[in-house]
């Protein structure tokens, strides 16, 4: 396997280091050349800390980019340096909802079934979704249910940022992601199942982040899921 994985991190700076540390106990067992590549934003010093880590980690890179692109903006410029050389691209969030430590489990279940895709889920059996905000956890739900069951999708988180996907899939899939917010997570799964790519879940713990603040706004996460709802009855 020959990994790159792929984050986005707008202000994440104090998560980078436990993140990149924990990244790399687990990447070397699971594939046998990698790369870490940042999508980092906002004025934080993370630029500069990513520099200082390099030294050590030297598979890390980045991209900055000062103002924010949005989340989807941010995956999309990751997902555009994704080439044939990397057989996986891994998605996971910067600020440590994602516990690197469950990447074999996805490593397996993608084998086992051969699937294109895996998603990491909160929503299944065996998952877990440890956040206090009720608002964040109900919009989730809902907006989960209601496009799984609209689209016909069998994963039960289809907004997990998570994922473990086969390169082909992304260099597919990428030029037809527009969604420049958070539902760029469930227009890449619901273009990648319609383009008939293989999906699996696995369940995984989500933990709430405990240094640095939310980019996913109430507000704005509500009105931008509102608009994308009709949107997805229109893709083909
Ligand atoms: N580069 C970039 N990254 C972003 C942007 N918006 C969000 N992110 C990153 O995307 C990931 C997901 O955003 P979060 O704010 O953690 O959203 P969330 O996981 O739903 O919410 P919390 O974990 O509760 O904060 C994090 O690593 C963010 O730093 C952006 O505009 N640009
Ligand atoms: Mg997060």
């Amino acid at each position: 396997m020959k990994l790159l994985c792929v984050i986005p991190a707008y202000n994440e700076k104090n998560n980078l280091k436990p993140l990149i540390a924990g990244l790399f106990k687990i990447l070397p067992k699971v594939s046998r050349d990698y790369e870490i590549l940042f999508i980092i934003q906002g004025n934080d010093g993370s630029k500069t800390l990513l520099r200082k880590l390099k030294k050590k980690y030297r598979k890390i890179s980045w991209i900055y980019f000062p103002n924010p692109l949005g989340v989807g903006r941010a995956y999309k410029t990751g997902f555009d340096r994704v080439t044939p050389r990397f057989s996986h691209v891994l998605t996971l969030d910067a600020d440590l909802n994602h516990d690197p430590k469950s990447l074999p489990l996805f490593i397996r279940k993608m084998n086992s079934i051969d699937a294109d895709l895996v998603v990491g889920s909160r929503f299944m059996r065996g998952g877990a979704f440890r956040d206090k905000r009720i608002w964040k956890k109900i919009i989730s739900k809902l907006t989960n249910k209601f496009i799984r069951m609209a689209v016909g999708l069998e994963i039960h988180d289809i907004s997990s940022g998570y994922r473990l996907i086969k390169s082909p899939v992304i260099i597919d899939v990428r030029n037809r992601l527009l969604e420049k917010g958070y539902p760029n997570y469930m227009e890449l799964l619901i273009k990648s199942s319609k383009l008939g790519y293989k999906m699996a879940e696995v369940p995984i713990v989500y933990e709430p982040r405990i240094w640095g603040k939310s980019k996913m706004g109430k507000m704005r996460t509500f009105i931008d899921y509102l608009f994308f709802l009709p949107k997805i009855f229109l893709i083909k």
